[in-house]
């Protein structure tokens, strides 16, 4: 069994220098995660796997990145009762306003919860993943509100 709570998985190696924003999120929280390359186009039966495999590795959130068409985060939504946030990685031609759409425009009935496209957004996962942790972890409770405390602190009233 893993003890990392957060599983990080991304249609491509190509996703990662985004989706390493999302890892830097929960190590300024000190959650734990585990990433990998699973690609629900190319790697379908490696998708499956991990999808039936997760409740009893003990992850508990699941990040899922991908760009273009974008069906990873919602066919692992579709998959597993855990909950999945999805961020629409910046496509080559599209921009990520294809891997939006598709991410963001689940039928009814499965749940994917889609971040803004690109960096923001995949630090942003990391972000609600350590929120939806703190739920039942006061420490991690503490910790979210001192980071966003010191992230108030660091806004300067001052224009110049
Ligand atoms: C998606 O196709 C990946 O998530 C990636 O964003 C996109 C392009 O993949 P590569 O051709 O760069 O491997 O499945």
């Amino acid at each position: 069994m893993s003890n990392a709570p957060v599983k990080i998985i991304m249609g491509s190696r190509s996703d990662w220098p985004i989706m390493k924003l999302a890892t830097q999120a929960l190590e300024e929280l000190g959650v734990a995660f585990e990433t990998a390359v699973v690609s629900a186009h190319r790697t379908p039966g490696r998708l499956y796997d991990f999808c039936k495999n997760a409740e009893d590795t003990g992850i508990q959130v699941i990040i899922a990145g991908a760009g273009g068409s974008a069906h990873l985060a919602g066919m692992a939504a579709a998959m597993t009762w855990i909950p999945v946030i999805a961020v629409p990685i910046p496509s080559r031609y599209l921009k990520g306003m294809d891997s939006l759409m598709s991410m963001v425009q689940m039928p009814k009935g499965v749940a994917v919860a889609t971040q803004a496209i690109g960096e923001a957004g995949a630090f942003n996962s990391g972000l609600l993943a350590s929120q939806m942790l703190a739920i039942s972890d006061e420490a991690l409770r503490t910790r979210l509100k001192a980071w966003r405390q010191k992230q108030t602190d660091n806004v300067a009233e001052e224009v110049e």
